[in-house]
Parts: C-alpha cells; structure tokens; sequence
C-alpha cells in the first residue's frame, strides 16, 4: 500500500505513536511518506521504504500567522499525486485532519482515504476550544475512518461534539522486543550507587502532567528511606520542578535528564513509574514503563484505568492524592514480592494487549478495508 502520514516531530506521545507507525510500515514493505514541520524526534535518518517530507511554510510581511495547515495540505496534494498515495492518515485532529481533508478535496476525483486518530488533547483541550471547534467537528466527521486511542476518548469526542459517528478504538502500542527489562545494561548503579530504589517519570512537563505532585509524591517517600527520582523530558514546567525539587530539599536525589533517545534504558532500571495526570487519553509513557516490566502509579483518568490494572499492574487515585500514592509508592519499594509480582503481570499486559506487531496489523487492516472499499 501508499500510505501518507501526518505528524507531529515533537517528543509527545502523538508523534512517537505516528512515527513508530511509519517506521513498521515501512518494514512490512509499503511506501510510506511521514509529513512534518520537522524532522521527527523518534525517526533515524534513513529507512528503506520511508520517505519524510519536511513541510515548510512560506512567509509574507502581511502573515501575523503563517498559515502551516495549507501548506501541509498543499504539499500532500502534490504527493498523492506524484507517489500515488491511497490513504492519508492524519495524526492528531488539529490541523492534520482538516489539510487532509483540504488535500482529498484538491486532488478529487482521485480516490484517497482519510484515516484520523484523535489522541488526546485534540478533543478535551484544543478541539472544544470554541476558536477551533466547529472545524475540528467537521473535520472529523468527513474522515473516511476516525480511531481514538482509548474507549474513554472516544465516549468523549462522541459527547462533546454530538458526533453519532463511529469511531474505532485502536490502543497505542510498543515495541516489546526493544521495551524490555534489560539487566545487564541497566544504568541503575549511575544513579542509585548504594542500591537505592529509583522511581521515575517521562512527560512532555506540561502543567496538565502534575510534575509538581511526582515531585511531592518524591518528597514524601524520602522522609521514610533513601531513594532516587529520574524525570525524563523537557517542557514549560521545567524550570518549575527544578525549583520545587530544592524548596523540598530532594534536589540532590532527582536526575533532571530532558529528552532522551533511548528511554527503554532509563525505564529498565526503574522500580516504579509515576504519572499522576490531570487528563491522560492513554498515557503511552506508562506502557512504556509496563512494557519494561515496571508498575505504575498513577491517577484514575482518561484511558488509564483501560490501561492499568489497579492492584495488579499498578495502582490509581483520584488527581492530586498525594498522600495515597506517595503510600502506595512506599508499600510497592517495602514489598519485593509485590513489586515484582505487579513488574511481571505489566510486561505481561504489554506483550499480550498492546505489542506493536498486533496494533500495526489493526491499522494494516483498516486500510486496506477502505482501499478495498474505494
Ligand atoms: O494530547 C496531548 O497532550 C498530546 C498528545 C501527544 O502528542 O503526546 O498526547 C496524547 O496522546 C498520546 C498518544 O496517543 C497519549 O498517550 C496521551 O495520553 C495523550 N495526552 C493526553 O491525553 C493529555
């Protein structure tokens, strides 16, 4: 198949879930074009049977706001035209959606399929915002086929936007093979030298991720025993954690360590992750960690309860209990057994539930469908 997709490059979980797409699409032997404003953190620089197109947008004096959405869809216009792309699967509704839909509309009567995936942010935060929504709205209603990530985001596109539609949950996925426990390479002892527990957390750091509550989660456990917090990933609350970490004193015991290529390492050496969210459609990070063979702690929103098994892979609480899960974090790192009882039952869910091999087969199949169907 030709398939065209549409992406963030930035580090959230969208455009790790569109380029990891990409990637083994490439590898099962279809063409495959990843649109762009950049290139894409999770993408090396060449792979057989992928191509990045890097979209740029012109400016003009008269442009307060250059328009990115029509440049976009000027550009996949052109490429289904030249590379003969069958489908278009837009990433993230806002814009990718609409210049999808713009670019069905240039080439027209050429067949092409729009596929978009609603991830997030783009139905609770910016598609509700009145300035986007009507649009937004259209957008996915004129799709070929809509999937949302979790059956809680599609029960709230449904709801917010009165939308009868279907709309197909196909789960976020991860590579088990790559995401695994890795022992031997574990940098544990970098970071906790004298066999300290080590938590962790991996965010975009933006305000709806609660760093400052895995901070005071932190906080609160290393009144009762010597431990260590890694935080990976960079974002607007940065500075803020930074912060926070020296007025709780803990600074010396938190690794900032921003971005990172290769997280699975990080994840490995880990005994427990945190991700206390005020809205997670998903919470791809957390799968991440399962899929090493960590357990979670987290909070009951979202597509998190879908995903993580309160008292078997981990355990959730209402936004903002600090105290509940600084407990539950301390009961994990008291009892060995549990703790590992709950790491084996994550990688288990991971492998059996959302293993990339059997989620790609899920996107395989729904394009061809709608190939077949054109
Ligand atoms: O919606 C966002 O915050 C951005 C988006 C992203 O690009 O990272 O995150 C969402 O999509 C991820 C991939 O499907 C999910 O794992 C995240 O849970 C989701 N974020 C939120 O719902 C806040």
């Amino acid at each position: 198949m030709k398939i065209g997709i549409i992406s963030y490059p930035t580090q959230g979980g969208s455009g790790v879930v569109a380029t990891e797409l990409a990637m083994a699409l490439a590898r099962r032997g279809h063409s495959v074009h990843l649109f762009s404003y950049a290139h894409p953190f999770r993408l090396p620089r060449f792979q057989r049977n992928l191509i990045l197109h890097e979209v740029e947008v012109s400016t003009y004096p008269l442009f307060k706001y250059p328009p990115y959405d029509l440049a976009l869809a000027a550009r996949l216009a052109e490429v289904v035209e030249e590379a003969g792309l069958q489908i278009l699967h837009a990433h993230y509704a806002v814009p990718h959606a609409t210049s999808a839909w713009l670019a069905k509309q240039l080439v027209a009567p050429r067949p092409v399929r729009v596929v978009t995936t609603l991830h997030g942010t783009d139905i609770t935060l910016v598609g509700t915002d009145p300035a986007y929504f009507r649009v937004v709205r259209f957008s996915i209603l004129q799709s070929d086929r809509v999937t949302a990530v979790s059956q809680s985001l599609r029960r709230q596109t449904q709801e917010e936007f009165g939308i009868g539609r279907d709309i197909v949950v196909v789960p976020n996925f991860v590579d088990t093979k790559r995401f695994r426990d890795l022992p031997e390479s574990s940098e544990r002892r970098v970071f906790a030298p004298n066999g300290e527990p080590i938590l962790a957390h991996a965010s975009n750091f933006r305000p709806l991720k609660r760093v400052g509550d895995v901070l005071r989660i932190f906080a609160r456990v290393r009144t009762e025993m010597p431990a260590k917090l890694l935080l990976i990933g960079q974002g607007p609350d940065r500075i803020f954690a930074q912060r926070l970490a020296k007025d709780l004193g803990v600074e010396a015991d938190v690794h900032f360590l921003g971005e990172q290529e290769f997280p699975e390492r990080l994840y490995a050496c880990a005994d427990l992750f945190l991700l206390p969210s005020e809205q997670e459609s998903f919470g791809l990070s957390a799968l991440e960690a399962m899929s090493c063979g960590v357990p979670v702690i987290a909070t009951r929103v979202g597509g998190l309860p879908e995903l993580i098994e309160d008292g078997k892979t981990g355990f959730l609480f209402p936004v903002g209990d600090v105290e509940g899960m600084a407990q539950a974090a301390l009961r994990l790192l008291r009892d060995p057994e549990l703790r590992h009882a709950m790491a084996r039952d994550a990688r288990r869910i991971a492998c059996e539930k959302y293993d990339q091999e059997r989620v790609v087969d899920l996107y395989e199949e729904l394009y061809r469908e709608l190939i077949a169907g054109s």
